[in-house]
């Protein structure tokens, strides 16, 4: 089988350590590749950046469904024009926000999650309501470091422990979920530092993806998710049309 990993902010190093986390878990049998958006923002941390990351990630949809793709990670935590390219792909696509609360939710009564920047918080806020998980996630905490500073800070590591270790004291929570595919790399350390599991979305969406292939099942091709309509797009975004 062959999973695609999109990382859908356009910082190439960043896929990079997404492509390593994901690869890490993968069966045997499976044919893993990275990729990074062609266009849109270097990081994902407002509700511009998200907009205008879409168009990006679903020109790679695009181009994975030509190349015999047959499922999807979407590698940020906004997870960004999830609904979107799941209209667009024939098999699953799964977003690592939506992957890490399932993933969660086994391992406790009630996790944390903790992300970048606070202006983020309430994006995380929206998708643990549309995905119905408010009876697990006991808060959201933000650690205040930029995305592309988690790679370059040199405190980012201890600044994300400590706020990991706060959110299990203030929530009484039973897990952490990691709030940015840029933290994946940490996850083995902030799980024997903090003494509570902590999730990656992106290993946990890569092996979803992984189970729904094995079990033989693809995206719903019915009703709302069913391909969109053709119709002309103009201006930019021409080529999307049909
Ligand atoms: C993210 C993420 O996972 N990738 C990105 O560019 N921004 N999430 C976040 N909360 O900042």
């Amino acid at each position: 089988m062959r999973i695609r990993v999109i990382n859908p902010n356009t910082t190439r190093s960043m896929t990079d350590t997404i492509e390593e986390c994901a690869r890490g878990v993968v069966g045997p049998g499976t044919l893993l590749d990275a990729v990074t958006s062609e266009m849109g923002p270097a990081s994902i941390e407002s509700h511009y950046d998200e907009a205008l990351s879409v168009p990006g990630l679903l020109a790679a949809i695009r181009r994975g469904e030509a190349e015999g793709v047959d499922g999807y990670v979407l590698a940020c935590f906004g997870d960004p024009g999830l609904d979107a390219a799941r209209e667009a792909a024939g098999g699953p696509v799964i977003g690592i926000a939506e992957a890490a609360m399932h993933t969660a939710s086994h391992l406790g009564r009630g996790f944390s999650v903790v992300t970048t920047l606070g202006r983020t918080v309430g994006r995380a806020a929206d998708l643990v309501e549309g995905y119905g998980m408010q009876r697990f996630c006991r808060g959201i905490h933000a650690c205040e470091i930029p995305v592309l500073a988690l790679d370059s800070d040199p405190d980012a590591r201890k600044i994300i422990t400590e706020a990991c270790r706060e959110a299990v004291a203030a929530d009484g929570a039973d897990a952490i979920v990691l709030g940015c595919a840029g933290m994946a790399e940490l996850c083995a350390y902030l799980g024997a530092e903090v003494g509570v599991p902590v999730v990656d979305g992106v290993a946990a969406a890569t092996l979803t993806v992984q189970s729904l292939i094995t079990l033989g099942l693809r995206k719903s091709g019915r009703g709302e998710f069913a391909t969109p309509p053709p119709k002309p797009y103009t201006g930019p975004l021409r080529s999307f049309g049909s």
